[in-house]
């Protein structure tokens, strides 16, 4: 069992419960791929494994797991709502290479402004605050991404393995839980001009992570660079294709 294979199992395990779930298509040669990192002794296979579902709400709910060993194991797991919802993204970048971990957890607005704060941040503070204690923060982190992120972002950098396991994890479960509450009271908006402000933000949100995702380099490492952008721009962030396919 690696590291983030609980995270992952239950997530899906949650969302099924929860949610109408069905597939969302991976495009062909994307569901698995392997490749090898480091050399001789140190070498290692690396299989990066793609899972995809959409539910009533929710445009895609996607996943990808790396697993290379014990010092490299990634689950970036992103929920894109559908664009009738302001609904936040639920976002985990979970990384665990050979200089440590990394984990960053949110629930990454939309927009800025109090009401909207009040809707999808304020629920979650006493979480945020909970598992911040804990798990302080990891540092400098791109400005140009902090417009992303709510103030309820949980960007750390554990030492032990054991509090990823633990306390990250307990986290992870609890913004999921308070997530599924939010797609379940939400409402589809009805006002035009919300409408086109809400296609603007995930269309802002998608283009920035493609074109800054930070795990670019390893893909094309592992995997070359044909594969690599288009597993991010035909998976992993994705808005732009599927916007043009229905036009
Ligand atoms: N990050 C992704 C996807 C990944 C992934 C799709 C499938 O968005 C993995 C894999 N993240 C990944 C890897 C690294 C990071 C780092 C492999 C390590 C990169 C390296 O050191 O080589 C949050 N992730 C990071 C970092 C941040 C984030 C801040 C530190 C690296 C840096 O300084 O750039 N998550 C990331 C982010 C947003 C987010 C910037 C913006 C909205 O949601």
């Amino acid at each position: 069992m690696t590291l983030y294979q609980p995270f992952l199992d239950y997530a899906l395990t949650q969302l099924e419960q929860s949610l109408n779930l069905s597939p969302y298509p991976i495009p062909d040669g994307f569901t698995q791929k392997q490749g090898t990192m480091g050399k001789g002794q140190r070498q290692e296979d690396v299989i990066t494994t793609s899972y995809g579902f959409k539910a009533d709400k929710l445009r895609q709910i996607r996943a990808a797991h790396v697993q290379g060993g014990a010092a490299l194991q990634v689950l970036n797991f992103v929920i894109f709502p559908e664009l009738a919802y302001d609904l936040p993204f639920f976002g985990a970048d979970l990384v665990t290479l050979p200089g440590g971990h990394l984990i960053a957890l949110d629930m990454q607005p939309l927009f800025h402004h109090q009401a909207y704060q009040d809707r999808y941040t304020k629920p979650l503070l006493p979480v945020f605050h909970q598992y911040q204690q804990q798990l302080p923060w990891g540092g400098d982190f791109p400005e140009e991404a902090k417009p992303f992120f709510s103030p309820c972002f949980l960007w750390t950098r554990p030492q032990e393995t054991e509090k990823v396991e633990t306390l990250v994890f307990e986290a992870f479960k609890a913004y999921l839980q308070v997530y599924l509450q939010f797609v379940d009271q939400a409402e589809p908006v009805q006002d035009a001009n919300r409408q086109h402000e809400i296609l603007q933000a995930h269309r802002c949100y998608a283009q920035y992570r493609a074109a800054k995702d930070p795990a670019r380099g390893m893909f094309t490492r592992l995997y070359g660079s044909e594969w690599t952008e288009e597993y991010i721009h035909g998976f992993l962030f994705d808005l732009e294709r599927q916007l043009a396919a229905t036009c």
